[in-house]
């Protein structure tokens, strides 16, 4: 059995939409931002920093989004990865990871739009360059960029691309790859279980005029 902490439209989507690809059963809990359960001892046991997502799963705690994908293609679903040593796995891997760079655009832009309510403590420079420089890492996705087939790297980074048109408008190459990704009946699926949006309730948030 494997057990996902989930929030709603957070990086645990990630790990959601991996076992709807892959078919396998699992038992979903969903979590909260606003109240201290991701703060107790039960959940930092699975993720020190108290983040989702986190798994249990093959009898063991789990967390990081990248790496629980990975392990969950490894032992369930092989055609979800490039196999090691093979010429695809360095492309493979890249997408894996730079999915991560844009993560960390699109957490910073999450911080200023919508965590920092009060607009005395947001910086609309720091805005507007996180806006810029996550378009210009979105100029290198398009479709097949991850890997010539669909694979856990464009789970990871179709995520992300799903999040960033909430704050730039998407590069060409980006908007085709998303519309490839929204095709997929795993990502509807996983959608219809996402669970009520609560992070991100408007679909654009434009960066400061000026
Ligand atoms: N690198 C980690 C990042 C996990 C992460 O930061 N998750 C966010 C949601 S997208 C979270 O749980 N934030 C809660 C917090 O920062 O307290 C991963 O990919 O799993």
């Amino acid at each position: 059995m494997i057990r996902l902490w989930h929030v709603a439209q957070s990086r645990s989507f990630r790990v959601l939409w991996a076992l709807e690809e892959i078919g396998a059963g699992y038992e979903l809990i969903p979590c909260s931002f606003f109240d201290k359960s991701l703060r107790g001892p039960d959940h930092l046991a699975r993720s020190p920093a108290g983040r989702v997502p986190a798994v249990e799963i093959d009898g063991q705690n789990m967390c990081e989004s990248g790496a629980i994908l990975l392990y969950l293609a490894e032992t369930r679903a092989p055609h979800l990865r490039a196999p090691e040593g093979s010429a695809a796995r360095a492309r493979f891997l890249q997408a894996l990871h730079f999915a991560e760079t844009l993560g960390a655009h699109l957490a910073n832009l999450t911080q200023h739009h919508i965590v920092l309510r009060e607009e005395w403590m947001r910086s609309a420079t720091v805005m507007r360059l996180e806006a810029k420089r996550l378009q210009n890492a979105l100029g290198a996705v398009g479709p097949g960029w991850a890997s010539d087939a669909f694979s856990v790297a464009d789970i990871a980074q179709g995520y992300a691309v799903w999040l960033a048109q909430r704050f730039v408008e998407l590069p060409q190459p980006a908007a085709e790859y998303l519309r490839a990704i929204k095709a997929r009946a795993a990502f509807q699926a996983a959608l219809a279980k996402d669970g009520p949006a609560r992070i991100y309730t408007r679909s654009f948030y434009p960066p400061p005029e000026g």
